[in-house]
């Protein structure tokens, strides 16, 4: 095992990943960890809850936060819950990762860095998807006007979706990281449990293939999670909020719900590399996603 930790040279620290919703916060983290480990989709409000993504280097060892993207969708106590988990990390770590997409700034992205004008720890602003840009020429006068409007550590153009310039951001994230050991053994990947991580997986599934509306409005729990060995048994419920949604989910004789199961599941696999049986039912439970007793119990408690 490397040496991690002892050296008087090492530094480790937390660096969150922020921004409005839909510009590649997760797509970014799974890029440098080199693995699948937040779930995304093209539809806005995909991450819910604030995930750490340990990466382990000879010299440094980076904890990136995940977070859902911040929001203006008012009202409803899981909005209030997804934007919570956004902010409260603003003032907890080391290293700010303000992800915006290129050509597009928004009344959104003001107001995130409206957020950032009290923040002490120093932002880096990461432009995403610089390959969906027509015109290159576009980019150089995006940045500037960008740069006039906070004083940036770093600005650094990439594309998540392909990897482009990642090392740019992990080498300069680095730079910013006190010095200390590790905070995480070096095979750590995440603090969350398989268990979460498969029902995030099912949901992504359900973000992925349902309409526009229905993702917002649906949720995962997983009821039971038995290993023997050979075989993970999962079982798990999907809530939705009427008996439209639940038809909607299930599909004609079940074909839907069959299909987003049979999808999960092989996503679990790999992730586990192991052998799962899924079970999946769905429930209504009306109101959840406005109540905040019913949030907590869905896992939406406090972070
Ligand atoms: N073309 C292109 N698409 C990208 C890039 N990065 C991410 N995307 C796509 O943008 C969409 C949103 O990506 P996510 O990583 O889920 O975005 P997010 O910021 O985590 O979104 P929320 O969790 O909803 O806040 C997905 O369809 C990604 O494939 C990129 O560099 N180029
Ligand atoms: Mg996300």
């Amino acid at each position: 095992m490397p040496e991690v930790g002892n050296s008087t040279s090492y530094r480790c620290g937390y660096a969150a990943i922020i921004g409005r919703p839909n510009v590649g916060k997760s797509t970014l983290l799974n890029h440098i960890l080199g693995m699948k480990l937040s779930i995304t989709s093209r539809k806005p409000q995909t991450t819910r809850h604030q995930i750490l993504g340990v990466k382990t280097g000879k010299n440094v060892q980076t904890i990136y936060v995940d977070t859902p993207g911040m929001h203006q969708r008012r009202g409803s106590a899981i909005n209030k819950y997804m934007n919570r988990a956004a902010t409260s990390v603003l003032n907890d770590v080391d290293v700010l990762l303000f992800v915006v997409q290129a050509g597009a700034w928004t009344d959104e992205d003001d107001a995130v860095l409206l957020r950032l004008e009290n923040v002490s720890a120093p932002v880096i602003l990461v432009v995403n998807k610089i390959d969906m840009l027509n015109n290159k020429q576009e980019l150089l006068p995006f940045i500037t006007q960008l740069s006039s409007k906070f004083k940036f550590e770093e600005i650094i153009p990439v594309a998540a979706v392909k990897g482009e310039n990642i090392n740019q951001v992990e080498t300069a994230v680095a730079k910013l990281l006190p010095e200390g050991a590790a905070f995480f053994p070096e095979d750590q990947v995440t603090d969350r449990s398989m268990r979460f991580l498969a029902a995030e997986i099912i949901r992504e599934k359900l973000v992925r293939e349902l309409g526009q509306e229905l993702p917002y409005t649906s949720t995962v729990h997983i009821d039971k999670y038995d290993e023997d060995g050979k075989l993970v048994r999962i079982h798990a419920t999907i809530f939705v909020e009427s008996k439209g949604q639940k038809a909607i989910i299930i599909g004609s004789k079940g074909s839907r719900l069959k299909s987003l199961g049979t999808k999960a599941r092989k996503d679990i696999e790999t992730m586990l590399d192991n052998k799962v049986y899924l079970n999946l039912w769905v429930k209504v439970r009306e109101g959840w996603s406005n109540d905040e007793r019913a949030l907590r119990g869905l896992g939406y408690g406090d972070e």
